[in-house]
C-alpha cells in the first residue's frame, strides 16, 4: 500500500482528530437572516483590503464541508457561534434565524459522526458592545454570561464547550500590535486589563455552567507561544521571562491557579512600570477566578510558534507582516524585549517560526505547572501557506504542510508517551478561510477553497490526515 505517512505512527484509541474553524472566518453571510454587526464589519470596510463575505460560505455550504470531514476520517470539528447571529446587538431578544442555523449545523455534524466542539467567542464581539469598550467595559462581561447561559440552555445537543478563544491574541492584536480593531499600539494598560476581564468572563461562565449543572464539558482556549532567549544570556533570559509572563503565565495562572502568583506578578509589575501602565483588579474578582480554577474540564491549547527574544530598552515599535512578504515583521517592546531570528529555525512567508519542539515543551510545562488543566486538546496548529491551485479536480500539493503537521503530531505523541494527557488534535484549519489581518492568500486548510466559485479541492495534506485517521479504526 502506498503511504503518505513519513514516519509510521498510530493515533491513540479514542483520540479526537479534528479540523478547526471560526464563525467569522468561514461563515460569510454577514448581513443575512438578521445577523448583527461585529467589531470587524465597519473596520474591514474602511480598511478596504478584503471582505469577510463570502469567506468560505460555510453558512450555506456546511453540509459539503462536514461531508468532506467525514470522508477524510475526521471525527470532530471546532466551530464557534457568532454571538451577533444570536443576539444582533449583544443583548436582548434572541434572533430565531440565527438559533435555527446553529441547530441545523450541529444536527448535520452529529448525523455524520463529527463531534462539534463549540466556542462562544472567537474574536467577534458584537459591534454595539465593542463600541462601548469591548472587554474593557464590564457590561460586555455581563452580556457574555447571559449569552452563554442562553446557548447552554438552547443547544443541548452540544456537549463540548469553550468559552473564549485565545484571550491573549485578541488583547495583543487589539492593543499592542494594532492589527485588530481598535488598532492601538503598545497600549499596555488596555492589553493587561482586557486579559484580566476576559479571564473573569470565562470564570463566571464556567461557574455558571457548573452551578447550574449543565450537561457536558467546558474549558477555554489559550494560544501558548513559548519564549526562548536568543542568544542565551542572563539579560535575554530575563527578557524571555517578561514576555512569557505577559503572553502566557498571567493567563495560565489566572485560569488554572485562580491567582496571579507572586513570581508572575513581579514580572508583570516590572513590565507595567516601565510602560507607565496599570491593572485594576476589583474586589471579588480573584474569588471568582479561584472558584473556577479547578472546574475546567479541559484545556484547549493552540500552538503555532515560539518567539526568540533579546533584551531591549529602546522605545516600542512594531511592523506587522500581513501580506506574506517574508522579512517584513518587526517587534520591539520597551523594557521587555525584541524578537530576533534564531539561525537554523525556518520561518514562513509571514515570518512565523517553524519549531515543533516548542509544542513538546509547552505540553510538558502545562503538565508540570498546571495540573488543573486536567486534559489537553491541541485546538489549533497548522501552516499558513500560499497554496498553488492546480485546476478543477486536481490535488494540490502541500508537502510543506504535511511536514509541518507530521512533526507537530510527533511532538504531541512524544509528550503523551511521557504521560502528558493530550486527547486530541484539531488542525487549523478544516478548509481555507478568511484570515483576520491577512485576508485570503494565507491558506491553512486541508481543503482548498476557490474563493471565486466556492468549489472545494483536495490538498495532499487531507489525504495524509485521512491515512493517519484510519489508524483510529484499527
Ligand atoms: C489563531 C486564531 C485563528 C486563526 C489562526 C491563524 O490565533 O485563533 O482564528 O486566524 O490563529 O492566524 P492567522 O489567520 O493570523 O494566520
Amino acid at each position: 500500500m502506498s503511504t503518505l505517512l513519513k514516519r509510521v505512527k498510530k493515533l491513540p484509541k479514542g483520540f479526537v482528530w479534528g479540523g478547526a474553524t471560526a464563525a467569522y472566518q468561514v461563515e460569510g453571510a454577514t448581513k443575512v437572516d438578521g445577523k448583527g454587526k461585529t467589531m470587524w464589519d465597519d473596520y474591514l470596510k474602511k480598511q478596504g483590503r478584503f471582505s469577510p463575505d463570502p469567506a468560505s460560505d460555510f453558512y450555506h455550504l456546511y453540509p459539503e464541508d462536514i461531508e468532506l470531514a467525514k470522508l477524510y476520517n475526521l471525527n470532530a470539528i471546532r466551530v464557534s457561534i457568532s454571538w451577533s447571529r444570536i443576539f444582533p446587538t449583544g443583548t436582548g431578544e434572541p434572533n430565531k434565524a440565527g438559533v435555527a442555523y446553529y441547530h441545523r449545523l450541529f444536527a448535520d455534524c452529529l448525523a455524520n459522526g463529527i463531534t462539534p466542539y463549540v466556542s462562544l467567542h472567537h474574536f467577534d464581539t458584537p459591534k454595539t458592545l465593542f463600541d462601548k469598550g469591548d472587554w474593557l467595559n464590564r457590561e460586555t462581561i455581563d452580556a457574555f454570561v447571559k449569552y452563554a447561559d442562553f446557548c447552554f440552555k438552547e443547544f443541548t445537543e452540544v456537549k463540548h464547550w469553550f468559552t473564549i478563544n485565545e484571550l491573549i491574541s485578541l488583547a495583543f492584536s487589539q492593543y499592542i500590535q494594532g492589527s485588530f480593531p481598535p488598532s492601538h499600539h503598545f497600549d499596555v494598560t488596555s492589553a493587561i486589563q482586557a486579559q484580566h476581564n476576559e479571564l473573569l468572563a470565562h470564570a463566571k461562565v464556567v461557574n455558571l455552567f457548573k452551578d447550574k449543572g449543565y450537561d457536558g464539558q467546558i474549558g477555554l482556549i489559550h494560544v501558548f507561544q513559548p519564549v526562548y532567549p536568543y542568544p542565551e544570556t542572563p539579560a535575554n533570559q530575563h527578557a524571555a521571562d517578561l514576555e512569557d509572563a505577559f503572553m502566557n503565565r498571567f493567563l495560565l495562572d489566572g485560569t488554572f491557579k485562580g491567582e496571579y502568583t507572586p513570581e508572575t506578578m513581579k514580572l508583570i509589575n516590572e513590565l507595567l512600570k516601565v510602560n507607565n501602565a496599570h491593572l485594576t483588579i476589583e474586589d471579588g474578582d480573584m474569588d471568582i477566578l479561584k472558584k473556577a480554577c479547578t472546574r475546567n474540564d479541559y484545556f484547549g491549547l493552540n500552538y503555532y510558534q515560539p518567539s526568540f527574544v533579546a533584551a531591549y530598552e529602546g522605545d516600542s515599535t512594531n511592523s506587522f507582516n500581513g501580506t506574506g512578504e517574508k522579512g517584513t515583521s518587526e517587534f520591539k517592546f520597551k523594557g521587555v524585549g525584541q524578537h530576533v531570528k534564531k539561525p537554523g529555525v525556518e520561518q514562513t512567508d509571514w515570518d512565523w517560526n517553524i519549531y515543533p519542539e516548542g509544542l513538546y515543551d509547552v505540553l510538558k510545562r502545562v503538565d508540570k505547572d498546571y495540573p488543573n488543566a486536567k486534559k489537553i486538546y491541541i485546538t489549533e496548529n497548522g501552516l499558513g501557506y500560499k497554496d498553488k491551485y492546480e485546476g478543477i479536480g486536481k490535488i494540490i500539493n502541500d508537502d510543506k504542510r504535511i511536514d509541518f503537521i507530521d512533526k507537530h503530531v510527533d511532538a504531541l505523541l512524544k509528550a503523551r508517551a511521557e504521560g502528558v494527557n493530550v486527547q486530541g488534535y484539531f488542525v487549523w484549519s478544516l478548509q481555507d478561510q478568511f484570515s483576520w489581518a491577512n485576508g485570503y492568500n494565507k491558506r491553512y486548510g486541508l481543503f482548498y477553497v476557490n474563493f471565486e466559485t466556492q468549489a472545494r479541492e483536495i490538498k495532499k495534506s487531507a489525504l495524509w490526515f485521512k491515512e493517519l485517521g484510519e489508524t483510529l479504526k484499527e
